[in-house]
């Protein structure tokens, strides 16, 4: 039997280098869309020695041309459209590019589908970010849609696309409505993977100032991408296409991260003082470690999200296997599984 072939786009991020991995390992060919930059990193690529196992092709999310030429070109079996602009931080600087890539290019990458490869399966990356303040706790495929970010709001209008081109063109197009996953695959910015590098900085003496965060109370569901990337597999694997929640059911506080992370290093953090004035002190030793900038606020920010998963969980089988505490080690470590 011939080999499947998946593409993914977004080829350089993390989601695409867990799942390019354990596709590869399935015995498909994969092949990998990333963007032109200056230069081009594939570092997570290499960490798990598959740069080589991967055809990589130019592809854009903003170029129409370039869409249609990849996917006309390979016809793949699965298509994982994982690109995006990632940072929900960064959509409220940049909106319109954001709406574009995230929520625009997705229509148009659908349509595509539609004309050229009508028979590729599509899975497309939505996330917990557009429960925003969210309707109700846990938060389920059945939970209203509530987004309160640029980045939420683009990727609402892709999610809801993705149902319309499977109700009315009849599209297997699968939504991992994916709640926050972490790794030391993790972009610098966001901040589990801020604190883990700061916390192991710090372990080895190379730290010259402290570590500045931003919403402390802010709570989310995190999870292991290596995790999760198997969810989105086993999604487009069964017959009729959905919508699935995927997360831990677990939810912490930034605060709470901040701990664990001091904690796998020995070090317990005591807190004093509120809001701007918060600081995060060594209890050992009263070494200021942490304090709160600005900067890192939001002008909206989702204040908690947890995941109500038990639809993934009987349809897919599917269930995290990483623990909160295993996810933070790993990071703190540095190390990808
Ligand atoms: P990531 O590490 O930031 O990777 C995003 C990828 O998209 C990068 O390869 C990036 O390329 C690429 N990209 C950006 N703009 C593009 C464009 N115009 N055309 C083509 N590719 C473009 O993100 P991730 O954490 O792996 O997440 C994967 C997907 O899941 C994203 O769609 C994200 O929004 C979504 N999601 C993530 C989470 C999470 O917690 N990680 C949760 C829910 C949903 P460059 O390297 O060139 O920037
Ligand atoms: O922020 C607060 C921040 O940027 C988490 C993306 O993968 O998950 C991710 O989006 C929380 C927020 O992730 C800092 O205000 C405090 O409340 O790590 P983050 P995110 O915004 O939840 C969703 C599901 C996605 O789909 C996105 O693609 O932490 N926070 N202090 C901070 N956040 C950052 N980045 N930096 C800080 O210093």
């Amino acid at each position: 039997m011939k080999n499947k072939t998946a593409f993914l786009s977004g080829i350089t991020g993390q989601d695409s280098a867990y799942l390019a991995k354990y596709l590869l390992d399935l015995g498909y060919k994969v092949i990998g869309g990333a963007r032109r930059s200056a230069e081009r990193s594939y570092w997570r690529l290499d960490r798990l020695e598959i740069k080589d196992k991967i055809e990589i092709v130019d592809f854009d999310l903003l170029d129409y041309t370039n869409m249609v030429e990849v996917i006309k070109k390979y016809k793949p079996d699965e298509i994982y459209n994982l690109g995006a602009q990632s940072f929900v931080g960064t959509s409220f600087r940049q909106p319109v590019s954001t709406a574009e890539v995230n929520g625009m290019a997705v229509c148009k990458l659908l349509d595509i589908v539609k004309t050229f490869s009508p028979d590729s399966k599509f899975y497309q990356a939505s996330t917990s970010e557009m429960f925003g303040e969210v309707k109700e706790s846990p938060q389920s495929e059945y939970t209203p849609f509530n987004p309160v970010s640029p980045y939420g709001v683009a990727k609402m209008m892709a999610h809801n696309m993705v149902e319309v081109y499977r109700r009315a063109f009849d599209i297997f197009g699968c939504c991992g409505i994916l709640f926050n996953h972490e790794s030391s695959f993790r972009g610098s910015e966001f901040v589990t993977k801020k604190i883990t590098d700061y916390v192991r900085a710090y372990k080895f003496g190379e730290v010259e100032d402290t570590l500045k965060l931003g919403n402390m109370n802010a709570e989310r569901d995190w999870g292991f991408a290596g995790d999760y990337v198997k969810a989105m597999y086993l999604m487009m694997q069964i017959d009729t296409p959905d919508s699935y929640v995927i997360g831990t059911g677990e939810k912490h506080s930034v605060r709470d991260f901040v701990e664990v992370a001091f904690h796998c290093i020995d070090i317990p953090i005591k807190w004093e003082g509120e809001g701007i004035e918060e600081k995060g002190i060594n209890s050992k030793t009263g070494e200021v470690l942490v304090e709160i900038s600005e900067k890192f606020y939001r002008p909206c920010d989702v204040e908690t999200l947890l995941a109500n998963n038990m639809k993934a969980n009987k349809a897919l089988g599917w269930q995290p296997e990483t623990t909160f505490l295993g996810l933070v080690q790993k990071m703190v470590d540095d190390t990808p599984f």
